[in-house]
């Protein structure tokens, strides 16, 4: 298949070496390597992205804008099929795309330094600030009301009432203490009604891998721009606050090493704040502690939903192990609040 699909890039080569790449749960990806020429190549999941035209069709937007108004700005465009398209498809429905490999650069699935986290929460700040002016409206919505916590909450409100009984009854503890944070979505709704609440560019993915590093692990640009949709900046900021913060991530067992580490909290405000700090409104600035309790209670409900039906969205690889990241995303949660006093403290220095 991935043959059929490099040949209409017209890569023919017969020494390639083929790679997986990255740890997506949604999409698959590989690196593909020739001779020195290396490419990335990505099958877009169609069951999550039902029109991966439209995905195409937003790279090409901001590709244009950042041509025009920030030409230096480092953007890694698809690569254009020998039919003129940067997205092919094969097997009449699965589409793939791909990607030069940026050289010299580098992934990495953990953050180990506050200086990465640091790094990385500049570059998701400058790629919203690089497009500020781009008239949001234009984007399309890849996955409609993917952020959206209220619709989150009822899809879990639905699910323990119609799910699977016997899972539900095993869960009611955890069931208990999701339905206690429901203020979370009360603050989300107040937030969406609000006009000092702006709708910017924003990536809605922005996890370590998705930052690319040179080899003085300095960020270069973020990549995997499926998900790039109008936004609100909790999103961004707090879906690194969700990722970054503890030294585990959402597939870890023993939740006593859930933890939250203060310096890299720090690291991702001075981050995000040395590009996105003037353009904050009052209003915003004043919910950039929740950005954290947004993101990691809707993880926890999107896990803890996608359990209780048979785990369809999210690939799991034993019986219980969507259950096992809701778990871990609710005790991330508590860790997360415990420190919200010292948080309150760092983000007084930088706002
Ligand atoms: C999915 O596939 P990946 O890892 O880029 C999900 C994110 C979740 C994440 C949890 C389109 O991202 O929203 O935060 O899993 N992406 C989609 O690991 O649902
Ligand atoms: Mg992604």
């Amino acid at each position: 298949m991935l043959e059929s699909v490099l040949n209409q890039y017209g890569i023919v080569e017969k020494s390639l070496v083929v790679e997986n790449f990255g740890s997506g749960l949604i999409n698959n990806t590989w690196k593909i390597s020739e001779n020195g020429n290396a490419f990335i190549v990505q099958k877009i999941n169609t069951n999550v992205f039902k029109k991966p035209g439209d995905i195409e069709q937003n790279i090409d937007l901001i590709a244009g804008f950042l041509k025009i108004h920030n030409p230096d700005y480092l953007f890694v465009s698809p690569l254009q099929a020998v039919n003129g398209k940067s997205m092919v498809y094969a097997n009449e429905e699965d589409f793939y795309r791909a990607f030069p490999f940026v050289p010299g650069s580098y992934s990495k699935d953990i953050v180990e330094t506050p200086e990465q986290a640091f790094e990385a929460a500049t570059q998701f700040g400058r790629f919203t600030k690089k497009l500020k002016g781009i008239d949001v409206t234009k984007l399309k919505i890849t996955i409609p009301s993917f952020h959206d916590l209220a619709l989150r909450y009822n899809q879990f409100l639905t699910i323990i009432e119609t799910g699977n009984k016997k899972r539900l009854a095993e869960s009611a503890e955890l069931i208990r203490q999701l339905k206690d944070w429901s203020y979370i979505v009360d603050v989300y709704e107040r937030i969406k009604r609000q006009s000092t609440f702006k709708l910017r560019v924003t990536h809605h993915d922005t996890k370590i891998s998705n930052v690319l590093f040179d080899k003085l692990d300095k960020g270069l640009c973020v990549i995997d721009l499926d998900t790039v949709m109008p936004g609100y900046f909790i999103s961004d900021l707090g879906d690194m606050f969700r990722t970054y913060l503890s030294p585990c991530n959402e597939d870890e067992k023993d939740f006593s090493k859930v933890i939250v580490r203060p310096d890299f909290f720090e690291a991702i405000t001075a981050g995000y704040l040395s590009e996105m700090g003037k353009e904050l409104t009052n209003d915003e600035k004043e919910h950039f502690i929740y950005a954290g309790e947004f993101m990691i209670y809707m993880q926890a409900i999107r896990f803890f939903t996608d359990y209780i039906n048979g785990d369809i969205y999210y690939q799991a690889r034993y019986d219980k192990h969507n259950l096992v990241r809701a778990q871990n995303q609710v005790a991330l949660l508590q860790a997360y609040q415990k420190e919200k006093e010292c948080f309150t403290r760092i983000v007084g220095k930088y706002l």
